[in-house]
């Protein structure tokens, strides 16, 4: 999208300052948990890492779901801001968020690779619940506030909004990909989201791809008109809609990457794993999307044939426990247990896995040593919004060393441009390319690790955050 809004690479966020109008973020989950005396706790992550002080320096506010149904949780103060709880009750739990967030939106948004479950019920309950996070918002969000939502959970949210608070600026971020209006088009309540979204003032995606997907989704249902590049009419009004690449907080994963522990963990590590010569790694939430099964099974055909040896090459795979509650993850949960099984049955040795499965959710001082130990990531989801693990693999590697093997179906794509690019649909050169990666001298390995390196340390999540928040604070 030529002159794209606010795209992160053309910010200076060090010269953009913290804004006047107070900000209130509202997301699906509010990020804290309970520690074990029972009290509320931020949640680390890049994200709230990033948000957090520009929430605190302007005195606003952060509504979501505590992530317990029927909890009947008053404001929490952490941090020194309030978190407003929104209650959902177990039946909504079921339908808004597994039903109509994970079992509806998100297999169409990733480009319809499972059967999206169309359920007048679910839908009611997204209504019923994005109503919910309206009416909070709208009843503690300070007189011209700065509203940030974000993702597919509330996209109701920005019009149900402006129908309450017209002082307010209204923005919309989307983590995951906007699909084509052939396949948006299935949704029973394809006009119903569209003027959900409409509702706010500015629109961002990831890729520029997901920005013209809208776009043309809006002009084509609502009779949305385009005035401009990034710039959308609807209603009387215009709408900015814009990509914005998100990022992870590169000086921290530097840092905690280049700890003498964690050094020392690496080590061993390569020595728990039988000092192979090439360690391949996968990290990823247990979902359908990420491609798990389609990895495991091409290092399988691999070894299978010869082209890689189960003494000299070893793959962990961490596959973090997700969404549990929905039916598509249990069997993709069973398919990917089944695959390690036979892959590991025909060519592990005693005491020697070929491939270590862990379905575990790893403490950040483990998971680092881990991106660090593999010489060979593979992220090759069949479709991602961005993906965080490929730029996180990246910024570990602070030995300047390893090989990213990455979709093309991601976002991160569009910026590592250095990493081996696949598509995971293709058998015979995903199998190519993974031999390539394996086999890659460090002649070439560095220099594309320096230019990846070069490329996040352009656009770290703080950059990000700004970028959006320079055009909603207009
Ligand atoms: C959505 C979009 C978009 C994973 N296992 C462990 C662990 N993780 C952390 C990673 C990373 C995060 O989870 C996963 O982020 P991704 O971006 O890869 O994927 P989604 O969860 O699907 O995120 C995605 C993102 O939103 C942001 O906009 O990039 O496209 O789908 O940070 O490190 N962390 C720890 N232990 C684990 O075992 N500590």
């Amino acid at each position: 999208m030529p002159g794209a809004v606010g795209t992160v690479n053309d910010i200076d966020a060090q010269s953009t300052p913290t804004p006047k109008r107070p900000l209130v973020i509202a997301a699906n989950r509010l990020p804290v948990a309970l520690n074990d005396d029972g009290e509320w706790e931020t949640s680390p992550g890049g994200l709230v890492r990033a948000l957090l002080p520009i929430v605190q320096e302007s005195e606003g506010a952060w509504v979501g779901w505590t992530g317990q149904a029927d909890s009947a949780a008053d404001i929490i103060h952490t941090d020194g801001i309030e978190m407003h709880p929104v209650p959902i009750s177990a039946d909504e739990m079921e339908r808004y968020y597994e039903g109509f967030a994970n079992d509806t939106l998100w297999p169409l948004y990733h480009d319809a690779i499972k059967e999206s479950n169309f359920d007048g019920d679910d839908w009611n309950a997204y209504v019923a619940v994005n109503e919910r996070f309206a009416v909070r918002i709208a009843n503690i969000a300070p007189a011209n506030a700065l509203v940030w939502i974000h993702d597919y959970h509330l996209q109701l949210v920005p019009a149900m909004l402006r129908a309450q608070r017209s002082d307010v600026r209204i923005g919309w971020f989307n983590h995951i990909p906007f699909p084509p209006l052939e396949l948006f088009q299935r949704l029973p309540w394809r006009t119903e989201i569209i003027k959900g979204l409409l509702g706010a003032d500015v629109l961002g995606f990831q890729r520029e791809r997901g920005a013209r997907n809208f776009i043309a989704a809006a002009h084509q249902l609502v009779d949305a008109t385009e005035v401009d590049d990034n710039l959308v009419n609807f209603d009387g009004r215009n709408v900015h809609v814009g990509n914005f690449p998100i990022s992870i907080d590169v000086d921290e994963f530097e840092l905690l990457a280049s700890g003498r522990a964690i050094r020392q963990r690496t080590a061993q590590i390569r020595t728990r794993l039988g000092d192979p010569e090439v360690i391949l790694l996968g990290v990823d939430r247990l979902d359908y999307t990420k491609g798990i099964g389609a990895r495991l099974r091409a290092f399988g055909r691999l070894l299978d044939s010869g082209r890689l040896d189960p003494e000299r090459h070893v793959m962990v795979q961490i596959a973090t426990p997700t969404r549990q509650g929905v039916e598509l993850y249990q069997e993709e949960r069973r398919e990917i247990e089944q695959i390690v099984g036979e892959i590991n049955g025909v060519h592990a040795r005693l005491g020697f896995p070929v491939i270590h499965y862990l379905h575990q959710m790893l403490p950040l001082g483990e998971l680092i040593p881990l991106y660090r130990a593999g010489d060979v990531m593979l992220v090759t989801p069949f479709r991602d919004g961005m993906n965080l693990v490929a730029k996180e693999y990246v910024a570990a590697h602070v030995d300047g060393d390893g090989v990213l093997v990455l979709s093309e179906f991601t976002g991160a794509a569009d910026e590592l441009e250095d990493a081996l690019l696949v598509n995971p649909h293709d058998e015979h050169t995903f199998d190519d390319v993974i031999v390539r990666a394996v086999e890659m001298h460090r002649h070439e390995r560095r220099p594309r690790m320096e230019a990846m390196r070069k490329a996040i340390e352009s656009a770290n999540v703080s950059m990000w955050a700004r970028s959006f928040m320079d055009v909603l604070d207009t």
